[in-house]
Formats: C-alpha cells, sequence, structure tokens
C-alpha cells in the first residue's frame, strides 16, 4: 500500500470498486510481519487451551475433525499472559484493518467477532459450496429475496488473515449480487446438498495468500473453504458489520467486554474502536434472554 494519501484513498477506491463488483478482495500485507508472527503465536496458543478446554463452557473445545474456534479474544485464553489479549484486541483495532474495513462497508466498521480456521487432526474433506444466508433463513424464497436485493452488499465483512501461507479459500466472483445459476444451485442447494463438495463448481476462484496477506469476502457470495489434515491451516478471521447494520447473536454476545480490567492493556484508540462495541450489544447481553 501507498502511504502518501492521495495513493492510499485511491487504492481503497479501487478496493471498494472490486468489492462491490467482485464481493471480495485480497489486500497483500494488510500485516507486518512481526504482527503476524505475534499473532500465529497467540493463535497457536489459543488453540491449544481450546482443544483441551472452551473458554465460554469449560468443557474440550472440539475434537479432532474440528476446522474453526470463535471468540479468540474469551479472557479465559489469556488470563496467565494479559499482554496476548492486548494483542489480539489491537489486531482487531489495527488503523490499516479498520481503514480497509471502512473502505469496504462505506461506513463506520463495527466489530463482531474473532475466529480461527485451522486443519483438522483427521477427516481431511473439502468444504461445502454455501451463502452465509442460507443459514439465516433456511426459507428458499427469504434467501433469493436477499440476494435480489443487494447481497446485503456492504453489511458485513469476513476479513481473512492468513497466519500461514493458505490457499483454502474459493469464492465465485460476482455471485453476491446475484441468484444461482442452475449449475451452481446443482452444486449448492440441489438434493439437499448432496453435490455441494463438487470441484466442479463454475467460475470458482481459488485465493492463495502469504502471511499477513488477507481477504475480505462478502458472505452471501459462494464460498468455501478446504480441510486437509496434511496442509497446515491457521487463518485468523476477524468479522465487521457496517454500524448501521448491527447484528446481535451468539456472534456478537461477548458479555466479558463489562469486565472492568478486560480493556485495560490496550491503547485509547483500540479502547475507542471497542467501546462503540460494547454500546451496540451491551444493552443486549445484559439482558436475561441473552444467556
Ligand atoms: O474459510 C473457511 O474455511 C470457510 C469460512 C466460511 O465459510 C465463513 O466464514 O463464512
Ligand atoms: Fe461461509
Amino acid at each position: 500500500m501507498t502511504t502518501d494519501a492521495q495513493g492510499s484513498v485511491s487504492s481503497d477506491q479501487t478496493l471498494a470498486h472490486d468489492w462491490s463488483q467482485h464481493g471480495y478482495v485480497v489486500v497483500p500485507k494488510l500485516l507486518p510481519a512481526s504482527t503476524t508472527q505475534r499473532l500465529r503465536d497467540i493463535a497457536e496458543d489459543t488453540l491449544g487451551q481450546w482443544r483441551h478446554c472452551r473458554a465460554e463452557t469449560g468443557e474440550p473445545g472440539g475434537g479432532d475433525e474440528a476446522t474453526s474456534m470463535r471468540h479468540l479474544n474469551h479472557p479465559g485464553y489469556h488470563r496467565s499472559d494479559p499482554a496476548t489479549l492486548a494483542a489480539v484486541l489491537s489486531g482487531c483495532a489495527h488503523p490499516r484493518i479498520l481503514q480497509v474495513a471502512g473502505a469496504l462497508l462505506e461506513d463506520e466498521p463495527l466489530f463482531r467477532c474473532t475466529s480461527l480456521f485451522f486443519n483438522p487432526v483427521s477427516n481431511s474433506r473439502d468444504g461445502n459450496w454455501h451463502r452465509d444466508s442460507q443459514f439465516h433463513c433456511p426459507d428458499e424464497d427469504d434467501e433469493r429475496k436477499i440476494i435480489a436485493d443487494g447481497g446485503g452488499v456492504g453489511r458485513s465483512i469476513q476479513l481473512q488473515i492468513a497466519l500461514v501461507p493458505s490457499d483454502d479459500v474459493e469464492v465465485v466472483p460476482g455471485s453476491h449480487v446475484r441468484w444461482d445459476t442452475d449449475a451452481e444451485y446443482a452444486i449448492r442447494r440441489a438434493d439437499e446438498g448432496r453435490n455441494n463438495t463438487s470441484p466442479d463448481m463454475p467460475g470458482a476462484k481459488r485465493v492463495d495468500l502469504e502471511p499477513g496477506d488477507a481477504v475480505a469476502f462478502n458472505p452471501m457470495g459462494l464460498h468455501r473453504g478446504r480441510y486437509h489434515t496434511d496442509r497446515l491451516r491457521r487463518t485468523l478471521m476477524l468479522t465487521y458489520t457496517s454500524a448501521s447494520h448491527p447484528r446481535f447473536d451468539y456472534f456478537s454476545n461477548q458479555p466479558w467486554f463489562d469486565d472492568i480490567d478486560y480493556l485495560a492493556g490496550v491503547s485509547d484508540a483500540t479502547r475507542g474502536f471497542f467501546s462503540r462495541f460494547v454500546e451496540q450489544y451491551g444493552p443486549q447481553w445484559r439482558t436475561p434472554e441473552s444467556d
């Protein structure tokens, strides 16, 4: 990225253009090598803890086939070294990341959650082609409507940062703003998803990332991951919504932000960024129904 103001503005415009056109953008070298390495070390340690004891439940996080975990910023993973929590939170509020997220959303980015994708220990498999909309609206007509209304463009971004080299994500460029073609539908939804791991998705594009590179994709477009035991995967995913489209659910329900010391180790700018998250969702996680 260029550092002068004008260059930076025009590259952000290109990002925003590509995002609305293709539903995804790759940002090479989004994070410096030292930050990426630090986050990789923390992710490794957090994953080890999660396998043994998931901070949210006190139970083992997942078996050998697991491929993702959420909420790496839960304080339970950082009791022995609070500096690791500050590093994760500072990563989420990294100025360059917020600049990219703001350019894509064309709005103030609101924090949503942290996730880690990793290779399983057993059961290699290619992921299911999907649109995340199919999880929110099992009714196909509702889903069609969301996509026809613009695929939620500008509402949410999933920013995946490779902590080790990765070409595990595939997308179908442009699919975020239109319904499936017959061939796509036959893979994604037909026959109750029997063909949804097909390698023959037309127009599929595999995204190649080096450590510190990122891909942001619109989860309403067609996409999938890959989970092979022999391909090391450590991808940190930071999710943001547009501040005007908040969504309260498992991902944004993070009552630990109310702990008095939770933001103690971070800069004023990082604290300011998360204060908007707490303002938005705190009233909901403080009501008994959100448990
Ligand atoms: O990166 C992956 O493995 C899949 C991610 C995905 O489908 C999602 O976060 O919506
Ligand atoms: Fe997805």
